[in-house]
């Protein structure tokens, strides 16, 4: 990354497990319209579109394969972008679970959460007067007692069983400087190959906070760790999101925006779409002179396996 990336990678994270249905009617809860807004985004420009499902009932985060199947194989024949799939999961799932639809669908790219950290969203449920669903308000509230868990032995399993068994490669996430370091960590074991897709994350409550000198910070660290060796991007959570993508694009990196880590398209305007937001930074991208990397330019940047070399 020293010399910064060619092109912009766009990631969009379209609907995660952080925000609930009470929040935005524009989160994506079926697996259409899961399908149809990542299908939008990556026309808009996404290159990669970072998936999680959910409960087509109720909206509740769930790892249930069957229903990541019901969008997986739409989004790869409708739109040619990398798909990615969490690892992560939803609050309170285990390994197990969260690995579930990952070993099924052997994609070419999935999320690795490098580290066990507090993951605090219980704030947001004071801000919702009416929920749609039972489920969602001890869901926010209950993380004031929750612990994100990704030992080192969770890393390996997933190393091992996903990038070493299928060739999935991993958008490694990293909310903490410490996080660089436990990827520099398996580099070192041998257990990680370059180049590495480190996505430094600003702004949840338990990691790092979005301030500019934490994204130096980040930057600086993971060039003295990684040099050349890595391909640098960037999410900030909530109304920093669009700044933060903005600043990494501009010392070289690339950017992730969604409705997973942001629900909002400016100053107290509830975004519309992923698609919305994805079309916001490509233009900012594009005003800074940078270009913006294709799918097939990004599986080259990542030495990604192909959309041809999947379970789905
Ligand atoms: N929700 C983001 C802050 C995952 O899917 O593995 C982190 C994330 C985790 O995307
Ligand atoms: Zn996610």
């Amino acid at each position: 990354m020293a010399g910064g990336t060619k092109k912009v990678i766009i990631s969009c994270a379209v609907t995660g497990a952080i925000h609930t249905p009470s929040m935005s009617d524009a989160l994506p809860i079926t697996p259409d319209e899961i399908a149809r807004q990542s299908i939008d985004a990556a026309e808009a420009g996404a290159a990669i579109i970072h998936l999680h499902a959910r409960d087509p009932k109720t909206g509740a985060p769930t790892p249930d394969p069957d229903v990541f199947m019901d969008f997986l194989p739409r989004i790869k024949q409708s739109s040619g972008a990398v798909v990615n799939v969490t690892t992560g999961g939803g609050l309170n799932m285990s390994l197990e679970e969260r690995l579930a639809a990952p070993m099924k669908a052997k994609p070419e790219m999935c999320s690795l959460n490098m580290g066990s950290m507090n993951f605090g969203i219980y704030p947001a449920a004071d801000k919702i007067s009416e929920w749609k669903h039972d489920w969602e308000e001890p869901y926010l509230r209950g993380t004031d007692d929750f612990i994100f868990r990704n030992t080192f032995r969770d890393i390996e399993r997933i190393l091992r069983e996903l990038g070493e068994t299928h060739g999935t490669r991993f958008e490694f996430e990293c909310y903490d400087i410490g996080h660089l370091y436990s990827l520099a960590h398996f580099v070192d074991r041998g257990l990680v190959k370059p180049p590495f897709f480190v996505q430094s994350i600003f702004g949840i409550l338990g990691g790092i906070g979005a301030e500019l000198d934490n994204l130096l910070f980040a930057r600086r660290t993971a060039d003295r760790l990684f040099g050349d060796d890595y391909v640098w991007s960037v999410l900030a959570a909530g109304r920093h999101q669009m700044s933060f993508c903005t600043n990494a694009a501009m010392l070289g990196g690339s950017v992730r925006v969604g409705l997973e880590d942001s629900l909002y398209i400016a100053k107290g305007q509830m975004a519309e779409s992923n698609a919305q937001q994805v079309a916001k930074i490509r233009r900012i991208v594009e005003e800074l002179s940078l270009d913006v990397a294709t799918p097939d330019e990004a599986r080259g940047m990542l030495a990604l396996k192909g959309g041809d070399n999947v379970g789905f």
